[in-house]
């Protein structure tokens, strides 16, 4: 006999995918939860493991609750137990569903921000949580500090569940230590707060971020969904993921050299989009949409043109696969670059081409020039002044914007270099 525990976090119900037409149901997340409630059920699971930011209370906040609670109803009569943490964004309501005395299978752990644990007997056979939630939305120590190995009974396999950013300390999301993990009385770790699947450690113990289990924007690619953790005993514990989520976004590069003509083109990147559809085929069943972003590459004799024809794939390009997966373009980006026969000699001219051609060579071969500097600094100048600005605040206060690297401000510029360049020489004006 083993236990069998279902875990995930991040699902921000009441969210939905972006770029998925507004009538489908699978771009909300409530449908994954749904999804993983039968999972659950269907798969004979006998615990289901929450680590926070499982409601998203910025948005639709009642519709979010009710499928949360029915789902828990369903849990419950299928006697599978509900364990979970409370995250930055629901700190407030999940100790008010846990609390509301409708679903005794469902245990919130550490709500006042300690270290609580609790154990989980069936059949003979038990598993304990310690968990700590969020008391408020931002907490800017880090809860392994006030750890407490004593509140755990070491005969039994132990599960640590938190919510917090590792290894950033100062974030204001419960800034975690790695080394904190180790030399503890726990098993396995099973953390939330980022959307993207990771395994921190593999083992002694291991420390995993499920990730979102419904991916929410071509900022959380490839496969997202649940993990599956059997345990045999304290020194026996797989984990496995389990891909749910209907939604998967994906980047594809595609070499358009030799499409000289709008159709061409089409036939390109329409084909190129098959064969990366059916690389992945064994895993989209389940997955209603796939969404890419396509970077058009190599080298054209009009980038302006290119562009032109680049630009309708995004809204007509629709096409449905055996898995009954509908590809969908979300954006294009022509990354190609002008077919020059020397780009080196134009480079040599002190024309607004010349300048151009001179600073694309000394992105592409990494090296640096004044003008090429100033621009970068002058690029890095203005992104600040636009994510500091009153207007995009709320924005900025969800973390949405990142910084960045030097290395991708320097392809914005390439990009627009190239397209410039090929709008220059369009124009026959060099
Ligand atoms: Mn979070």
């Amino acid at each position: 006999m083993s236990l069998k525990i279902l875990a995930t976090g991040d699902l921000h119900l009441g969210k939905k995918s972006s770029s998925v037409p507004e009538n489908a149901e699978e771009g909300s997340t409530k449908f994954t939860w749904n999804r993983i409630v039968d999972w659950s059920i269907k798969s004979g699971i006998d615990i289901l493991v929450l680590t926070g930011d499982i409601v998203d209370q910025d948005n639709r906040y009642f519709e979010a609750i009710g499928s949360l609670q029915s789902g828990f109803e369903k849990l419950k009569k299928a006697d599978i137990a509900v364990y979970m943490v409370a995250g930055n964004h629901d700190y407030n309501v999940l100790p008010q569903i846990a609390g509301n005395g409708k679903c005794n299978n469902v245990h919130l752990l550490g709500s006042n921000g300690e270290w609580e644990v609790k154990i989980f007997s069936k059949k003979g056979e038990q598993v304990q949580f310690v968990g700590w939630s969020f008391p408020k939305q931002f907490e800017t120590n880090d809860p392994l500090l006030n750890f407490n190995g004593k509140l755990l009974d070491h005969n039994i396999p132990a599960i640590g569940l938190l919510h917090g950013d590792v290894d950033i300390p100062e974030s204001k999301y419960a800034p975690l230590d790695s080394g904190r993990f180790l030399n503890k009385p726990i098993d396995a770790w099973i953390l939330g707060h980022i959307h993207k699947p990771q395994v921190l450690r593999e083992s002694g113990p291991p420390v995993w971020y499920p990730g979102s289990p419904h991916s929410l924007s071509s900022k959380e690619p490839g496969v997202h969904g649940p993990i599956l953790l059997t345990i045999e005993n304290k020194d026996d514990i797989k984990i496995s993921k389990i891909p749910l989520s209907p939604v998967r976004y994906e980047k594809i590069s595609i070499d358009i050299t030799n499409s000289s003509e709008e159709e061409g083109l089409r036939d390109t990147v329409t084909s190129g989009l098959l064969n990366d559809a059916n690389t992945k085929i064994d895993e989209l069943e389940g997955v209603a949409f796939l969404i890419y972003d396509i970077s058009l590459e190599g080298e054209h004799s009009n980038i302006k043109d290119l562009e032109r024809w680049a630009l309708p794939i995004v809204d007509a390009y629709d096409q449905e696969i055996e898995t009954e997966t509908r590809l969908t373009v979300r954006k294009v980006l022509v990354n190609a670059k002008p077919k020059l026969e020397n780009i080196e000699n134009l480079a040599k001219l002190s024309t607004p081409a010349g300048v151009l051609a001179k600073t694309i060579l000394a992105i592409r071969n990494e090296d640096s020039n004044e003008f090429l500097y100033k621009l970068v600094k002058s690029w890095k100048l203005n992104y600040r002044k636009i994510i500091t600005s009153g207007t995009y605040q709320a924005l900025n206060s969800t973390g949405r914007f990142d910084d960045k690297t030097e290395l991708e401000v320097k392809q914005y510029i390439l990009h627009e270099c190239n397209h410039l360049l090929g709008e220059l020489l369009g124009q026959k004006t060099l």
